[in-house]
Parts: structure tokens; sequence; C-alpha cells
């Protein structure tokens, strides 16, 4: 039989590169970069390559398992997928039935394919309750503050025909990080043109290397740096004048709000000289076009929400909002997702958990309102505000990504139901009553639409082969709702991703026929047209909707909670700043640690040290060491940089150990969040908590 060949997008991160998928005998047996796909043109990442070792990876699950024994005991008995679900059909409503729906939660990761059916389902279900660990601190803050603001979600124009001619790339990394698969490659294409780069970052990275301008800024502080910016910008007149008066509301108001915040108030706050907050501020304003590459380190601490307005501030001032080669904003080519929030009575959706206090995320002010996770776990095992006795996950490693991971394991073994799907035995999976196996990327029917391109990328997953009984989430969703008799989320996969895609004129075999679709996009001229899409029509400095909604409505600064300034006491003990390393390329947050490709590149947890800092510890390069916060204790491998601040250290996240033995496969021993803190103060708008900008101390560690 000869290969067969499909197009398709690989989704090992965010997902977003073209594939073929090639099939013999109804086995994968390569998977190559589309060259016809405008993003990434061929090429793949070393995850898109590892691809065949997750798919055929022995440790895969590949049958429906229920827990016999004690929680975490590690024993398990097969069952087939109608035995599982009529069981876990049946608990859930007996749930439902005595608590209620929303004492159901559901649980997801990052960007996943089946991301937008959790809400879905929940919908169906009758609870207000899901929730993420990124939706209070990963985009849905640069999101809602560019809606509430802009009234769209800019991006950088790097496929139009005007490429930018400076590039402001602000707690990002997307050289590794590459979120939505084609920017790191877009990004890379732009930059052999030679664009002026200004990069605010703890950390050298390569592209700290190889930029104009390289802030050095204290972890935490990006919006005091911002804000100085903002106003050397408004002080010395290098604002657009024009743009400002025609389509800016509070211009007055921000210009007497931003007073105090010269660059020389900000330059203990930031550790970055004055005259080098300046000469950023000048440069960016001074190229035009120029754009804002912003990545989640904003969205990490309580101050994310007016972080973002705050850098938000620099384009719009600037001129470069919606212009070519700029910060612009895309088409909108697909049908809006069927969410089905028409099935949650508005009475539960004021009952969801932090819709009260955290509007931005889980209340009016958020166009996809989720659960506040601290909230939500505080309800599972105190009962208040209300019981929450059932989670179903799917695909997320809760006892690694979400902050503080030794309360997760306490919240997750206080639920009468605990239902992990994943494709591994994750130590999360290992607590729960039943584990489900989850299809891969190269077993799933899906549309993936790139939401940072102005022409609207959309791209088809086509189920190429099968592995064990593995399902896809969307569809064992499907299942449940059939089961649970729900009044929504029945139909058949196809018809959601056919209605999706009728504005395109096409239908989702049509799609997969010809693997991607560029949609035509506006010419980023939309304000000439109906001006922006607030209340206003205008670009909102000073936003009136925030204030309605009890949001400060100029950003400020807010200092991290736990910093050498806001907690002297703490940093008397723990006197280093504590961050996130940031990306690695081979792993995507808690995953692939089992894949033998790329764990060889990565074997070790890293943690990043100034060698001056090292040597009054008396660490040497590549030793272990142990990193200590206020909250616990974990180890990594210590690598000397001097291009890090001799006052931070930085941690890699997400680390467990698959072949360490269970039911904790060393989910407690490298882990970045035993450090971080789950607990308050939170974004008064997002209710973000404290992942990076924390305190620590470091010594060395003679085990391992
Ligand atoms: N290979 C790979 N790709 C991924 C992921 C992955 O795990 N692996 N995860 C995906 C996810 S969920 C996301 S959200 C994106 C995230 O990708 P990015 O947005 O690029 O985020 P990070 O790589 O975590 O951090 C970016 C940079 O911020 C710096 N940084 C740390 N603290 C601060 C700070 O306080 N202020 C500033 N200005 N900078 C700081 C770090 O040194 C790092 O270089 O990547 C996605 N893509
Ligand atoms: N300390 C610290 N903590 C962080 C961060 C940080 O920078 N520092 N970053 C935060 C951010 S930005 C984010 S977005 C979150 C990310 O957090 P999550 O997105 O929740 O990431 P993981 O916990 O790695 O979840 C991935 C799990 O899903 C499984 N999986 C993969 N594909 C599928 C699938 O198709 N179906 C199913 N069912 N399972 C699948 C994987 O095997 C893995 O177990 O972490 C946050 N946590
Ligand atoms: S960048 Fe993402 S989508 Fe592209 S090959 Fe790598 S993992 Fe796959
Ligand atoms: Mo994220």
């Amino acid at each position: 039989m000869s290969v067969k060949v499909y197009k398709s997008a690989c989704r090992m991160c965010h997902g977003g590169c073209g594939t073929l998928l090639h099939v013999d005998n109804g086995r994968l047996v390569a998977v190559e970069g589309d060259p016809d796909s405008p993003m990434n043109r061929g090429r793949l990442c070393v995850k898109g390559r590892a691809t065949l070792e997750t798919v055929y990876n022995p440790a895969r699950l590949l049958h429906p398992l229920r827990r016999r024994g004690p929680r975490g005991g590690g024993e398990w008995e097969r069952l087939s997928w109608d035995g599982a679900l009529d069981d876990i059909a049946e608990r859930l409503l007996r749930i439902r039935e005595t608590d209620g729906a929303r004492s159901i939660a559901l649980g997801t990761g990052t960007g996943r394919h089946h991301f937008n059916f959790v809400p879905r389902f929940a919908n169906a279900l009758g609870t207000p309750n899901w929730c993420e660990p990124g939706t209070a601190q990963c985009f849905m803050p640069r999101l809602n503050a560019s809606l509430a603001t802009c009234g769209d979600l800019p991006f950088c124009d790097y496929l139009g025909p005007v490429k930018p001619a400076c590039i402001l790339v602000w707690g990002h990394n997307p050289l590794v990080s590459s979120p939505d698969g084609e920017l790191g490659f877009s990004l890379r294409d732009v930059l052999a043109r030679d664009p002026q780069l200004i990069v605010v970052d703890p950390r050298r990275t390569a592209l700290a290397r190889r930029a104009r301008l390289w802030l050095q800024l204290r972890p935490g502080s990006d919006a005091a740096l911002a804000l100085a910016m903002v106003h050397t910008i408004i002080h010395e007149g290098l604002y657009d004048a024009d743009f400002v008066s025609r389509w800016t509301v509070g211009f007055r108001r921000l210009a007497a709000h931003v007073e105090p915040f010269t660059p020389r108030w900000a330059e203990p706050l930031t550790w970055i000289p004055a005259k080098r907050i300046r000469d950023a501020a000048r440069l960016f304003a001074q190229t035009p076009p120029a754009t804002l590459e912003w990545g989640c380190a904003i969205e990490h601490t309580p101050a994310a929400f007016q972080t973002c307005r705050a850098l938000l501030l620099l384009p719009v001032l600037t001129g470069n909002l919606d212009r070519p080669g700029g910060f612009v904003t895309g088409a909108h080519a697909l049908a809006r997702f069927p969410f089905l929030d028409e099935l949650l009575p508005p009475r539960e959706r004021a009952r969801r958990l932090g819709a009260r206090r955290f509007k931005m995320l889980a209340g009016a002010g958020s166009p996809l309102p989720s659960a506040h996770a601290p909230t939500l776990f505080r309800a599972m095992r105190t009962g208040h505000p209300y019981p929450v006795r059932a989670f179903l996950v799917w695909g997320n490693n809760s006892l690694s990504t979400y902050a503080n991971s030794r309360n997760v394991r306490r919240y997750l073994l206080s639920m009468d139901l605990l239902v992990v799907t994943d494709l591994y035995m994750t130590p999360t999976a290992r607590l729960a009553d039943f584990v489900l196996p989850a299809a891969s990327w190269p077993e799933i029917r899906q549309i993936l639409a790139v939401p940072f391109v102005a022409e609207n990328l959309v791209l088809a997953n086509q189920k190429a082969v099968s592995v064990g009984e593995c399902l896809q989430d969307e569809e064992i969703m499907i299942r449940l709702s059939r089961r649970m008799d729900l009044p929504g989320n029945t139909e058949d996969l196809e018809e959601v991703l056919d209605a999706r895609l009728a504005p395109l004129g096409l239908d989702f075999q049509e799609l997969a026929r010809r693997g991607f679709h560029l949609a035509k996009g506006h010419d980023h001229e939309y304000r000439k047209e109906r001006g922006f899409r607030t209340p206003s029509r205008k670009v909102e400095l000073y936003s009136r909707r925030l204030e309605h909604l009890g949001t400060e409505p100029l950003p400020g600064y807010g200092e991290p909670p736990e910093s050498p300034f806001s907690a002297p006491d703490v940093a008397a003990r723990f006197p280093l700043v504590l961050t996130s390393r940031g990306r690695v390329a081979e792993y995507f947050n808690s995953e692939f640690r089992q894949l033998p490709s790329l764990r060889r590149r990565h074997p070790h947890p890293l943690v990043e040290l100034h060698p001056e800092t090292a040597g009054r510890h008396g660490i040497q390069d590549g030793q272990w060491i142990w990193i200590e916060s206020p909250r616990g204790r974990i180890k990594q491998k210590a690598r000397l940089t001097s291009g890090i601040d001799p006052r931070v250290v930085a941690v890699e996240h997400g680390w467990w150990f698959p072949e360490l033995p269970g039911p904790e496969h060393g989910v407690f021993e490298s882990n970045a969040n035993l450090l971080t803190n789950d607990g308050p103060p939170y974004d008064p708008a997002m209710g973000t908590y404290q992942l990076r900008a924390l305190l620590c101390r470091v010594r060395p560690c003679n085990s391992r």
C-alpha cells in the first residue's frame, strides 16, 4: 500500500505550523513541515519534529481506567468507554441532583484544541465554574486590556507588505516560545531585515544580545518602566498628535496622571538608568512603523491588568496602532464559536466563583469568563461559598502548573469525583477516580484559527491515525452530554466545525482537503470605516467602562507584594528576586519530559544565576542547588551566566520526572510552583496571583 499524506496543523505547542503527515498502512511514519503553509513554510521546531515520539510513546494511556483501592495507590481496572462514561455520567447526575450543577467544575490547559469545548460543555451542564491555569495569568489579561482599550487584540504585523522598523520585545521570548506556531519563524524572517530592537527582559536572551537597547529590568517592575516611557513620550512631544486628537479619549487626564511617573522615579524601581528609559522611549517613538511583542511575563503578578494597559499606551500614543507594519488588528473571518452561553442562567453566571470580585476575568468585563482558580480551589476544600465536589480535567497537569502545588494536591484530594483526561499518567492523573486516554494531534479533527495574522489563517487538523482506544477530548465531552441528556453539546463535532467555517464558504471536508485557508483581511485602516470597537469608537486611554466595572480607569503602578521594597522583612531572609526563566525550546509547560530526543537535549531543570551570587554561596556551574521561598524549596541545576542581575534567580517551570516512581513522579522535587503563591493579594481586575517577582534564597545541594 502506498503512503498517504494528510495536511494538518502541528499542535505540539499552541499550534499553527502547517504539516504533512505521512501514513503507511495505518501508521504515522513521518511528519514534515508543509512547504506551502504561509507561516512556517516547511519549517518545524524540535517539538514538532518529535511528534512521532509522543504518538507512539510506550507510556501513552490507551484505555479508560477506573481507580481501585485508595487514591493515588496506582491500582486501576480497565473499562470500556461505555462502562467508563456511564459510570461518570451517573455520578455527575447524582452530584448535580444534590448540590447543583455549579458543584461540578471543569479544568483545562493552555490553548488546547478542545479549549472552547470546555466552556461549551460547562454551559450545557449548567455550571459557571471552569478554569485554566492561564486565564488569569496568560493572554486573557492582554486580550481583555486590549478589548477595553481599543476594542480588539492587536498583534505584530510581520506578514503584511510593510515590515516593522522597530520591535519592542517585552517579557517575551518568541524565538523560543514561538506561541502560536508561526510567530517564531515569522519573527526570524523579519529580523533578517535588521529592524531596531528594544528588549525588556531581566535575562540576556538571544534577542537581548542583538538588541540596540536591552533594558534589564527588575522582575515585576514592568508598569513602572512603561509609565516612565509614556511620560517621556508625552513630555518630549514624541506622540502622534493627529492620531491622539482624532482617535483617542482621555489624553489630558492621562498626561496629568503620568506626571509623577518620571524616568527618575522609575530608575530605583526598575534598576534601569533614567537616561536609558528615555532613549528607549525616543527610539520606539521615532522609528515608525514600530510594534510591540509582549509576552506572558507581564501577566504573572497581581499588577497584570494595568501593566498590560500601560504597555498598550506605547504603540497607541505613537500612532502605531493599525498602522501597516505596526501593531495591527486582524480580520474576524470565522463565525463565533458556539459557546452555548444562552444555556447558563444569569443567576448561575453571577455565582461563578470570583465573578463578583474579578470582573475582567470572571464577570462582565471578559468575553469568555472563567472561574478564579484560587477561589474555586478554596470552595473545593471548604465548601464556601458553596460546595464544589467534582473536577473534570481535560489536558492540565494541575500539580505542576497552578501556583503552590502542595495546596493544589490538597484541593484535588478533597474531590468526591476527579476525572483526568490526558495522554499520559501524570502525577495529577494518579490522583483521579477515572483516567481517560486522550488522542494526540495527528489523531484529531479540528480547525485552528491563528488570530495573529491580518488575513486570518485557518488550518485543519485531520485524523490521520488512531492509537489504542484514545478519543479526542471534544468527542468525550459530546458523549457525556448525550448520556446526561444535556440541552446542548450533543451535535456531531463536524457540525460545529462546519458552522464556524460557514462565513468562508467552506466546510470541514473542503478545508481538510486544502489543509489551510487564508481569509482576506482588512487593510489595517479599520478606524477610517467605523472607528474602534469601544463605546466611544475611539481608543480609550481613560476608560469609563472600566470605571463602571470598578477598575482603575487609568493604568498605575503596583509594586509586587513580595519584593525588597514591599516586604523588607521577608527580603531579610530571602534576599534574591525570583522569576521564571522563560520557556525552553524542548518542552511545553509540563509536557514532553518522556520524549527521548527532547529529554536528551535538555535532561535537567536549569536555574540561572550570576557567577557573583553563585560564588557568595559556594555554588559551581552545573551543581544541583536548593532554591527556597517562604512557601517551599526545590532543586534545580545551576547555570551560571553574566546575563542576569546578581540580585535575580530564574528557575524553569513545569518539571516532573516521568521516570521516577509514582504517585508523585518527582513533582515535588524541582517544580517551580512549590515556590509560587496562590494566596492574596490578587490583581483587582483579573484575579492574577504571583508566579513571578517573588523572593527566594539559594544554597548548594549535595544529593542528586
Ligand atoms: N517551547 C515552548 N513554547 C511555549 C511554551 C513552553 O512551555 N515551551 N509555553 C506556551 C505558553 S503557555 C506561553 S504563555 C508562551 C509564553 O512565552 P513568553 O511570553 O515568551 O514567556 P516566557 O518564555 O515565560 O518569558 C519570556 C521572557 O520574560 C522574561 N521575564 C521573566 N520575568 C520577567 C519580568 O518580570 N518582566 C519582564 N519584562 N520579563 C520577564 C524571561 O526572562 C523570558 O525571557 O509560550 C508558549 N510557548
Ligand atoms: N511557575 C510558573 N508556572 C506557570 C507558568 C510559568 O511561567 N511559571 N506559566 C503559566 C502559564 S502562562 C500557563 S498557560 C500554564 C500552562 O499550564 P497547562 O496548559 O495546564 O500546562 P500543563 O500542566 O503542562 O498541561 C498539559 C497537560 O495536558 C496534556 N495534554 C496535551 N495535549 C492534550 C490533549 O490534546 N488532550 C488532553 N486531554 N491532554 C493533553 C499533557 O500531557 C499535560 O499533562 O502554566 C502556568 N504556570
Ligand atoms: S512552533 Fe509549535 S506548531 Fe510549530 S513546529 Fe514547533 S511545536 Fe509545532
Ligand atoms: Mo501561557
